[in-house]
């Protein structure tokens, strides 16, 4: 049997030697008249045809069933066949034709990239995909990844190449932690000093920016035509500087703080008893949750230590309650969880030296979990002491420390069915641009998807370790800079 390089490692996957679909000129994608399905069609050519380096046609048609040389994408809503869940897929390729079948467009989604890994040279120029049959569906529904734009702003065009990259394995969710004490770098309307004070230098006094409204939707729809949902962070109490450098009436002398370029943490603050914060809360997240499409808005939480807990509960229940008001729910690094939480705020587990009752606590109270362990998924540190990037305070963390480690057991006490997925982090306090970034992600990145995308009984290193070795292709073709891992052997 031929090994195909799926990642991540799909629920059944049954390939049959010898016999490919080829990706010649006058292959077509076939979708059925439908509006949704015809920018679905549309994508799918581009997916497929800037791997092949052939432009792909799409053809809309009812007769499609039994012609040959197409890549035929359905919606089919009722199909018995499918896998359960919303983004579940089914692709089939047999010498004459690509079958793709999903419930959403997300699992239609889930079924391009899958064909787009399986392609491979026939030395010819043309391109063939073996014949396979795949049944997949996710085990989390939250697959993230975390990127702080913040400490070294990223321009809309770099965000959009990671979010290619988190569809190509199947991640959903793009958290952007868009504020702290470096930057802020989303305008806020009824705030304007925000970006227009806070954003013009990034660590180190490297170049900073901001996404106007208009980046931002642009950015949450590319994303959302790839099956991905931005999750929007305004860091507070902590992590604010750029907030009180913009708008001193946030400090308690009403003074305006310096900017800050260094890579300090836990020296900022909101103050509760001034009545310009609660005023500042209520308006910023009531318009970043009117910039949000999707379900979540992230208050942050993280590291504020200078404020007694009494504060700094307070805070946090202020921001989760404009959240709330503003018609989202509520994400958190994990400190709020030592606050009072309302059923269903979802709590992203980070530092694993922390003791685990708040979180059994708050797990039995109904809170979610979410899973970025720094010693696993923090996409930051180094790889080993080599790495020219990156921080250490959570260890190296080679690919195999990516890979290996099971969400639901890392917090003793918390029950498997409180933890609602997994998601990397990436800091950019050392990393200063795309390349920078895409060195940290590459390889891991795909580790932590395969983490958050198949069943533990599916998953073994030593399987991962041949796949992956066969993306590094793709990365060469599209020019991503990425570590070359000793762990791998690379093709
Ligand atoms: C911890 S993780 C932080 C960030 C740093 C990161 C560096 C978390 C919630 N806070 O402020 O950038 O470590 O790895």
């Amino acid at each position: 049997m031929t090994q195909l390089g799926i990642v991540p490692r799909p629920a059944r996957c049954e390939t049959q030697d010898g016999a490919a679909f080829v990706v010649g000129e006058s292959t077509t994608v076939v979708v059925d008249p439908r509006p949704d399905l015809i920018a679905h069609g549309v994508l799918a050519a581009d997916l497929l045809g800037r791997v092949t380096g052939q432009a792909i046609e799409v053809r809309y048609s009812d007769e499609a069933r039994g012609a040959r040389d197409v890549i035929r994408l359905r919606i089919v809503a009722d199909d018995p066949g499918l896998l359960e869940g919303d983004e579940a897929y089914r692709l089939v390729v047999t010498p004459q034709r690509v079958e793709a079948v999903a419930r959403t467009s997300e699992g239609l989604t889930h079924a391009v990239v899958t064909l787009r890994q399986v392609l491979e040279h026939n030395g010819d120029g043309s391109w063939r995909a073996p014949c396979v049959r795949i049944d997949d569906a996710p085990r989390f529904g939250w697959r993230g990844l975390s990127v702080d734009v913040a400490r070294h702003f990223l321009p809309v065009d770099s965000l959009k190449v990671v979010i290619g990259l988190m569809a190509h394995y199947k991640l959903n969710v793009l958290h952007l932690h868009l504020t702290d004490d470096q930057g802020w770098r989303l305008h806020v309307p009824s705030r304007p000093h925000l970006a227009r004070k806070s954003s013009g230098t990034s660590v180190g006094g490297d170049p900073g920016g901001y996404y106007t409204p208009t980046d931002f939707g642009d950015l949450v729809q590319y994303a959302a035509v790839r099956g991905i949902t931005v999750v929007p962070e305004i860091d507070v109490p902590g992590h604010v500087n750029a907030a009180t450098h913009a708008y001193g009436e946030l400090t308690p002398d009403g003074v305006p703080t310096d900017a800050y370029t260094g890579i300090e943490v836990g020296f900022s603050r909101l103050y509760a008893d001034l009545p310009a914060t609660s005023e500042f809360l209520r308006a910023v997240f009531d318009d970043v949750a009117t910039m949000t499409p999707g379900e979540y808005v992230h208050i942050g939480g993280d590291e504020v230590l200078t404020m007694d807990h009494d504060e700094y509960a307070r805070l946090v229940a202020q921001a989760a309650a404009a959240v709330r008001a503003a018609g989202k729910k509520v994400v958190g690094w994990q400190e709020i969880a030592t606050t009072p939480l309302e059923p269903g705020t979802v709590v992203q587990y980070w530092d694993t030296r922390v003791e685990a009752a708040p979180f059994v606590a708050a797990a039995h109270a109904g809170a979610k979990l979410l899973m970025s362990p720094g010693s696993k998924a923090y996409l930051d540190m180094k790889y080993d002491e080599h790495t020219e990037l990156g921080l250490e305070w959570a260890g190296h963390i080679e690919l195999r420390d990516a890979y290996e480690w099971e969400p639901t057991t890392l917090i003793d006490g918390v029950p498997a069915d409180a933890v609602i997925g997994v998601e990397a982090a990436v800091w950019t306090e050392t990393i200063r641009d795309l390349d920078g970034l895409t060195t940290m992600l590459l390889p891991r990145l795909a580790a932590v998807a395969e983490v958050a995308w198949t069943a533990p009984e599916r998953r073994d290193w030593e399987d991962f370790r041949t796949r992956v070795a066969h993306h590094s292709d793709l990365w060469n073709r599209i020019g991503l800079r990425w570590y070359a891992s000793p762990q791998v052997d690379w093709r």
